[in-house]
């Protein structure tokens, strides 16, 4: 009793110190209430696939290639067991000038969206520069995204991963980057990050990736507006609260019974 007691307070320093360490931290996508932006009116009959040319408002939300101030670049990576090299977007010059304008790609080079045939249906892609030897570029690409206010946490689902490199830049409306969270080596399932100190401050993102097997594709992003009707503790964190108020009131209990 008194070791759980010891062990939860320590539990929650440990807690507390993180969320010094990070601009964001992870956090569990069922503890985040939001709105949810699905994709799914963008290709709705099972294995559609489309090519979005322009900018794309979906679910209230903003997307594109990149944000006015970045530059367009190209990464190239060997593709396993091929001679060939798959070439991806690289947003890695240059930063998003202050208001975050929102830029599409090339026409055929900017987003699309593909119906995987399941219960979570269309799901965002980015489009890289073709490849040399004219294999498809889908899921390769930059996306981008401006929301209408920005929000303190949010969440995505990651589709078509296959553990290779990864990266979400989080921005400021004025620009200035809040994180680059690095996703490298993730698989295909619900992730998402909370701003540490509940600032609603995350007015939009780059996404960007270096995977294999057509890239990447996100759905099901979640927006939590502010950190007042989230959980901010990890969901590990807070079973250990929970069990240490559980043995707490079960001590209180006890207590009287033994007069
Ligand atoms: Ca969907
Ligand atoms: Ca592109
Ligand atoms: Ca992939």
């Amino acid at each position: 009793m008194k070791s759980r007691i010891t062990h939860l307070v320590a539990a929650l320093a440990l807690a507390c110190a993180g969320a010094h360490a990070a601009p964001t931290a992870e956090v569990g996508y069922g503890a985040l209430w939001g709105t949810t932006v699905n994709f799914n009116s963008l290709a709705p009959g099972a294995f559609d696939s489309v090519v979005i040319d322009g900018l794309l408002s979906s679910g209230g939300v903003q997307f594109g290639e990149r944000f006015a101030g970045q530059e367009l670049a190209i990464a190239k990576v060997p593709r396993a067991g091929f001679a060939a090299q798959d070439w991806f977007d690289d947003l890695s010059f240059g930063g998003p000038t202050a208001g975050l304008t929102l830029l599409a790609g090339e026409a055929g080079a900017n987003l699309g969206a593909y119906h995987y045939g399941d219960a979570d249906g269309a799901a965002l892609f980015g489009i890289g520069p073709q490849n040399s030897d004219g294999s498809d570029p889908t899921g390769s690409g930059a996306i981008s995204a401006r929301f209408a206010t920005p929000v303190y946490a949010l969440g995505l689902q990651l589709r078509d991963a296959d553990a290779g490199a990864m990266l979400l830049n989080l921005y400021r409306l004025d620009g200035s980057l809040i994180e680059a969270v690095d996703l490298g080596g993730r698989n295909d399932g619900f992730y998402a990050f909370a701003r540490t100190g509940g600032v609603a401050d995350i007015a939009g993102f780059t996404l960007t990736n270096r995977d294999a097997y057509y890239g990447v594709s996100i759905d099901n992003l979640l927006l939590a507006p502010s950190a007042a009707v989230a959980a901010v503790p990890e969901p590990a964190s807070l079973a250990l609260l929970l069990t240490g108020l559980g043995a707490m009131w079960a001590a209180a209990r006890r207590r009287p019974a033994r007069r």
